[in-house]
This record gives structure tokens, C-alpha cells and sequence, in this order.
């Protein structure tokens, strides 16, 4: 049995099967910035991650890969359905991006959620060492903090918050919105990508469970008549910034952008999105203003092209199936409409690429649009600006991302307001190359300076204030 100093617990483990050379599987790595993030003090503490390894219904024994001790969490195919599809896909990510979508309440999803975080919480409360520390990741888990507090009250437990935590009207639509609080409740530090997050959250639990805030910190009342203090607040989250650094500076995926460049025509400007394929990313909103900025003759597909991909996403969620046709139909129209035998108005692109590839986009790209009608972050704002070294690109953001908080600099847009995202796109298309590089500058110094290490040690130092050992 494996004990650890450092446990992070998340939904997933941060490794996917895959064919090895002898025609059998092996594991590797998945490169997520959150391994980066944590991977130097996974090695220092002893450090092991507990989650699901992605396939339901296999029992796999704990095993170590690149120095961190995996602990693998099984699950059903029917838990895959009802708690991780149904009641984090399909009720807490609707409800907690302010219902773009109708959020679904099943009682039985809510049930296989607290049974599935109750195996997270043993888990993690087997694996970690008297006195360490856990990290609890994400909106899947939300109940894991007080579930493990229970079993074991000797370790510290932080919780971070990778999505929005919605206005206190709308997360008051949750049956199990009491639950829920008292839930993140256990952990010592729960930390959010906004300000804004943070505040809504505090307000949730002044609200429904009336327990004294002072300033980001709540006195939580415990069993025995003491309280103890959970503080809550914004820790925004970045990237690994190194390796798109150097994947930006190596020749070959230069000349990779030079290719692709090539290979839409050379046009004058090329606008770029990536995204998961997801309602909350804005990407009908930003084909629309594109689709109307060609009907108008205010853009021609013979010097401008928008290359959109659109990974796939939550493929058995009904709302993920719906919102496929709609992107599709739209792009179908515009390029019908628009395109012509040499050049295309929208190159969209189902599917997902190695980073080296998404990094050439980012090179080619002098627009790169986020348009989110909500986003916990955006970390595709932060790479697109970590790629750009000569200071040329622009940045279309919308003001619902957490990452405009912090890049001001940036276009920033309502995305609901076609009108004003049109201008947007006319601004960062017209855009003069000093003008581009004046903020560019000050967007890379953000970026470059505030890195997913750096977010790491804010957040584990706030643990550590709370709760020292
Ligand atoms: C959640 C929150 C928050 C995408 N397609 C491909 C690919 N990607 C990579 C991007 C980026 C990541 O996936 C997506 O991160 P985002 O932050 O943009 O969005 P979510 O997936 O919704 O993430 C979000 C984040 O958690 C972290 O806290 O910022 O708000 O919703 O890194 O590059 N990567 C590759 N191929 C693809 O096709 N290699």
C-alpha cells in the first residue's frame, strides 16, 4: 500500500492507455499542465495521484509511472454514465456556466456521485501519510473535502475549482446545493479561478448555511462545538509556459506554420480558434460574426481564412451531440456560400492534434479568437500569447473568460453582442503591427511571469498558512 506525503486527487489520472510497439498496451504520460505544475513536488514529497484511469469496468492495481505512485479509482460503465457524463457533465458543468444549457437534476446521478466521491475519499485517505496533505481537484469531486475530513482529520486538504462557480440565483437551482457547500467545506483552502468565483461561493454559503465569513475566511462549525477556518479564494491558474517556448523557437515546427500557411493560400490573415467542441466556447457566436463580416464584403476569403478546431468532446452527452449538427450546419452554409475553387471561408477541423501541431496553428494565426461565453480560464488564450516571441498576433478574448481578468491587454469582447464581436474581429484584423506588439508585450510579460508553478506554490503556501505543520 502506497503512503504518501502529496496526494492529488482528480477525476482522471494523469495517464492514457496506449499501443505499445510490440502490439500490446502500455501507459504514458498525458502532457497536462497540471502534471507539470505539480511534478517537482510529487518528486520531492513522495507523491502519489489518486484517480480513474479512463476505462470503465477494469480494477487495475496501484502502479508508477515517471516517479509518481498512480492510484487507480475503478468505475462502472453505469457510474461512468450517471456520475461522471451525467451529474458533472450534464448537471454541474451547465450549472455552474450559468445555464448556456438547461442543467438535468436525476436523483440516481446524484446518488452514484456521492458513492463514486466516497471511493475517491477512501482512497485518497489510505494513501496519505499521518499529517500530509491532499489536493482535490475539480468539480467532479466536490464532496471529497468533508468526505475525507471525516476519515482522516490529521491530513491538510486544499480543493481547487477548475470551472466558474456560478451567482448565488442560479447555484440556489441545485437540489443538493447544501450538500455541495458543506462538501468543499472540509478542505482548508478552496481555491477559485476569480475574484468573482470566490465572492459567489462565499455568498452561497453565508446564505444557505449561515456560517460567519470574515474577508475570504469561514468559521465552519464542526460536530464537537469547535469551529475551524476555511478560507476561499482566487488562485488563477496558468500553464506550463517552457515547452511552448521551445516548441515556438524549434525549426521544424516553424517551417511547419510556414507550411500550413501554404497550404490555405497564403492568405493576409489567418484567424484562429481552439476549443474542446463545447456550448460553453462560443464557437457558434464567432462563426456567426464571421459568416456575417463575408456576407457584408467587410472580409474576403481571398485574403482571409478562420481555421476553427473543434475537438472532440463528451461525445455521449445529447447536448454535445445537438450542438455538433449546429457548428457544422453553419460552417457548411458559410463555406457554401463563400468559398471559392482556391480558397475556403472556414477550415474546420473535428479533431484532435499533438501539441507540436496546435503550436504551428498558434504560429500561423495573427488572430486568435476565445470567445467563451463562460470560461473558469481559457488556456488556450495563455498558450496562443506563450508561442508569439516576436510580439506580432492579436488576442480576441471574451470578458467571460477568467484569463480577461488577468490579460487585459487583449481585444476584449462580449460575445453575445454579434455586432460588437464583428468590430472586434475588424479591430484585430486592421490592426497596426506597433500596436500589435505594444500589448503583445505586456500580455507575454503576464503570462511568462505568473506560470502554472507559480500558481502552485500560491496555492500550497495558502495551505500551508492555514493549516502548517
Ligand atoms: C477547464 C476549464 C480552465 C484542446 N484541443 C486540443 C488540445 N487542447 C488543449 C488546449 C488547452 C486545453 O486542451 C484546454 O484548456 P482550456 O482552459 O482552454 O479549456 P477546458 O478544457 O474547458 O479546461 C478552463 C482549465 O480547465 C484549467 O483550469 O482554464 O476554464 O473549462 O491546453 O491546448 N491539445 C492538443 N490537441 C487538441 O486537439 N494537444
Amino acid at each position: 500500500m502506497t503512503v504518501a506525503d502529496f496526494v492529488v486527487v482528480a477525476n482522471r489520472l494523469p495517464v492514457d492507455r496506449v499501443e505499445a510497439p510490440d502490439g500490446g498496451e502500455e501507459w504514458r504520460t498525458s502532457p497536462g499542465g497540471l502534471v507539470a505544475a505539480l511534478e517537482p513536488m510529487m518528486r520531492s514529497a513522495h507523491g502519489a495521484w489518486v484517480g480513474w484511469a479512463g476505462q470503465p469496468d477494469v480494477e487495475l492495481a496501484p502502479f508508477e509511472i515517471g516517479g509518481i505512485d498512480l492510484i487507480p479509482v475503478p468505475l462502472s460503465a453505469q457510474e461512468v454514465a450517471e456520475y461522471y457524463e451525467g451529474f458533472a457533465n450534464d448537471t454541474i458543468w451547465p450549472l455552474y456556466h450559468d445555464v448556456i444549457a438547461p442543467p438535468q437534476f436525476h436523483r440516481e446521478w446524484w446518488e452514484a456521485y456521492v458513492t463514486v466521491n466516497r471511493r475517491f475519499a477512501e482512497a485518497a485517505a489510505s494513501a496519505a501519510a499521518p499529517d500530509g496533505t491532499v489536493w482535490v481537484h475539480d468539480y467532479q469531486l466536490q464532496l471529497v473535502p468533508q468526505m475525507l475530513r471525516e476519515l482522516r482529520p490529521d491530513v491538510t486538504i486544499g480543493y481547487f475549482h477548475h470551472i466558474p462557480f456560478p451567482a448565488h440565483g442560479l447555484y440556489a437551482q441545485l437540489p443538493w446545493r447544501d450538500q455541495v457547500l458543506r462538501g468543499l467545506l472540509g478542505a482548508d483552502v478552496i481555491g477559485f479561478q476569480r475574484a468573482q468565483d470566490a465572492t459567489y461561493f462565499l455568498t452561497a454559503v453565508r446564505r444557505r448555511l449561515r456560517y460567519e465569513v470574515k474577508g475570504s475566511a469561514v468559521s465552519v462549525p464542526g460536530d464537537d462545538g469547535a469551529t475551524r477556518t476555511a478560507i476561499a479564494r482566487a488562485f488563477p491558474i496558468s500553464i506550463d509556459t517552457a515547452p511552448y517556448l521551445e516548441l515556438a523557437a524549434r525549426p521544424d515546427v516553424r517551417a511547419r506554420a510556414a507550411e500550413i500557411r501554404a497550404s490555405l493560400g497564403n492568405p493576409d490573415r489567418i484567424l484562429l480558434g481552439v476549443d474542446r467542441l463545447d456550448y460553453t466556447k462560443g464557437i457558434r457566436h464567432r462563426v456567426k460574426a464571421y459568416g456575417e463580416l463575408l456576407a457584408e464584403g467587410r472580409l474576403d476569403v481571398e485574403n482571409v481564412t478562420f481555421v476553427q478546431v473543434a475537438s472532440p468532446s463528451r461525445e455521449r452527452v445529447d447536448a454535445y451531440v445537438h450542438l455538433r449538427d449546429e457548428i457544422e450546419l453553419a460552417v457548411g452554409r458559410i463555406n457554401g456560400d463563400h468559398d471559392t475553387m482556391g480558397h475556403t471561408a472556414i477550415r474546420y477541423l473535428h479533431q484532435g492534434f499533438p501539441r507540436e501541431e496546435m503550436v504551428a496553428l498558434y504560429l500561423a494565426a495573427d488572430v486568435m479568437l476565445v470567445t467563451a461565453l463562460r470560461d473558469g480560464m481559457n488556456l488556450v488564450a495563455k498558450e496562443y500569447i506563450a508561442t508569439r516571441s516576436d510580439n506580432r498576433g492579436v488576442l480576441v478574448l471574451s470578458e467571460f473568460t477568467g484569463a480577461a481578468d488577468e490579460l487585459r491587454q487583449a481585444v476584449l469582447v462580449n460575445p453575445h453582442d454579434i455586432e460588437g464581436l464583428k468590430e472586434a474581429i475588424m479591430t484585430a484584423v486592421e490592426m497596426p503591427v506597433k500596436e500589435q506588439s505594444r500589448r503583445m508585450r505586456a500580455l507575454r510579460r503576464r503570462v511568462l511571469d505568473n506560470d502554472v508553478a507559480a500558481w502552485s506554490s500560491a496555492f500550497l503556501r495558502a495551505l500551508d498558512e492555514v493549516h502548517p505543520h
